[in-house]
C-alpha cells in the first residue's frame, strides 16, 4: 500500500446501495480519508451517518471528482455513463455498480473470488464494473464447480427481491400490501405489474428475442467473468414479493462426473460461499437469513439424473450486499492493496 488512506467517494448515497456502501466501508475499517457522498438535487443537502459523524450529501456535479481517489457508483445507469468517464478522467478509479459499462472491452467485470487478476485491466479506462447482482451469487457458487469439473450447460431460475430495483420498488410492495389488506385496489407505478402475492416473469425490459435485457446481462456477463463464450446459458429472470435477498435455482451439467458429495466439500472451503443443505433439518438457503450477512449460501445440492453429468443447486445471497456494495468494496479492497 503506497498510501495510508484514499478519499472515497459514494455516487448515489442516499440509495439502497448507497447506504450498504456506507455500511460496508465502516464495517471493514477500509482506509476512507475523506468521504464524499453524491446524489440529486432531489436529496442534496440531507445528512448520513458515517463512523458516528454527520456527513452532508452534495450535488453530483463536474467539480465532484477533485481529489477523490475511489468512486463508488450506484445512481443508475444512465447517470454513470455521463459521470463515470468525468470521474476517471479527474484521477478517480471508479467501482460502478450499474450495467452501463459491464460489457465495455476496455472495462474489467470482475468478482474477486472469480476473476480478481481482471482488475489490472482498469487503467485503460480507470473504471472498474461490478456485475449484475444475479450473475455475482451464480459465479461465486460456480466457480469451484467450473475449475474442478468444467461445465458445458446452465439453466437458471431466479427468484428476484424487490430491492433489487431500489427505494421506490420496496416502498411500492408495502403499499400494495397495505391496500390489499383494507380492501383497496393497489396501485403500480415501478415494476410493471401489482407485484404483492404474485411473481413477475420480467424484469427490466424485453428485447426483440423475447427475453429480458435482465437474462441477457446473467448470459453475456457470466461469460466476460469466466471467459468463456461457449458457455451455454438459459436463464429467467423473475420478480417475487421478498424485501431483500435473491434466490436461484441452477441446473448444471458438467464436463466431468461429478457427486453432491465432491460438490458439498469443494464449496464448503469455497471463498464466500457457505453451504446450507441439511434436508433432514430443513435446513437450506432462505431469504430471510440472508440480509446482512457476507456469503452466498448454497443448499439443496443433488444430482439431476436426466443427464449424465448434472447436478441442482439453490443459491441465496443478500442482492445489496454481495450483489452490490460489498463486491464493489472487495474490488476496492484489492485495489488498494494491489494497484494505488
Ligand atoms: P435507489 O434506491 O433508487 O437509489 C438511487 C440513488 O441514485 C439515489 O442516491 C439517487 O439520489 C441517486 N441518483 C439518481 N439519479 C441521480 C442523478 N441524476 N444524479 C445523482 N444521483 C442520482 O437505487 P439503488 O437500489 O441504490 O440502485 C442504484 C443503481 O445501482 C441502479 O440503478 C442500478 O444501476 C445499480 N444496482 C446494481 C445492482 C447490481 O446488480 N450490482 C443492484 C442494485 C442496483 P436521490 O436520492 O437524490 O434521487
Ligand atoms: N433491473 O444493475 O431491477 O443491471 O432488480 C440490477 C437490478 C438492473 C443492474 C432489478 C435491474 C440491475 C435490477
Amino acid at each position: 500500500m503506497s498510501k495510508r488512506e484514499y478519499n472515497v467517494a459514494i455516487v448515489g448515497a442516499t440509495g439502497m446501495v448507497g447506504a450498504e456502501f456506507l455500511k460496508i466501508l465502516e464495517e471493514r475499517n477500509f482506509p476512507v480519508g475523506e468521504l464524499r457522498l453524491l446524489a440529486s438535487e432531489r436529496t442534496a443537502g440531507s445528512k448520513l451517518e458515517f463512523k458516528g459523524e454527520e456527513i452532508t450529501v452534495g450535488l453530483l456535479d463536474e467539480e465532484s471528482f477533485e481529489g477523490v481517489d475511489i468512486g463508488l457508483f450506484s445512481p443508475g445507469a444512465s447517470v454513470s455513463k455521463i459521470y463515470a468517464p468525468k470521474a476517471a478522467a479527474a484521477g478517480c478509479v471508479v467501482v460502478d455498480n450499474t450495467s452501463h459499462f459491464r460489457m465495455d472491452p476496455d472495462v474489467p467485470l470482475v468478482v474477486p473470488e472469480v476473476n480478481p487478476e481482471a482488475i489490472a485491466g482498469y487503467e485503460k479506462s480507470g473504471i472498474i464494473a461490478n456485475p449484475n447482482c444475479s450473475t455475482i451469487q451464480m459465479v461465486v457458487a460456480l466457480k469451484p464447480i467450473y475449475d474442478h469439473f468444467g461445465i458445458k450447460r446452465i439453466v437458471v431460475s431466479t427468484y428476484q427481491s424487490v430491492s433489487g430495483a431500489g427505494k421506490k420498488a420496496m416502498d411500492e410492495l408495502t403499499e400494495q400490501v397495505r391496500a390489499l389488506f383494507n380492501m383497496t385496489v393497489p396501485e403500480k407505478n415501478v415494476l410493471p405489474h401489482v407485484i404483492a402475492f404474485n411473481c413477475l416473469p420480467q424484469i427490466d425490459l424485453f428485447l426483440e428475442d423475447g427475453y429480458t435485457k435482465e437474462e441477457a446481462k446473467m448470459v453475456n456477463e457470466t461469460r466476460k467473468i469466466f471467459g468463456n463464450n461457449s458457455m451455454l446459458i438459459s436463464p429467467t429472470a423473475v420478480r417475487v414479493p421478498v424485501y431483500v435477498g435473491h434466490s436461484e435455482s441452477i441446473n448444471v451439467e458438467t464436463e466431468d462426473p461429478v457427486t453432491p458429495e465432491e460438490v458439498r466439500e469443494l464449496l464448503s472451503a469455497a471463498p464466500g460461499v457457505e453451504v446450507v443443505d441439511n434436508p433432514a433439518e430443513a435446513q437450506y438457503p432462505m431469504t430471510i437469513d440472508c440480509a446482512e450477512r457476507d456469503s452466498v449460501m448454497v443448499g439443496r445440492i443433488r444430482r439431476d439424473d436426466t443427464v449424465e453429468n448434472g447436478l441442482n443447486l439453490w443459491v441465496v445471497a443478500d442482492n445489496l450486499r454481495k450483489g452490490a456494495a460489498l463486491n464493489a468494496v472487495q474490488i476496492a479492497e484489492i485495489l488498494v492493496r494491489d494497484y494505488l
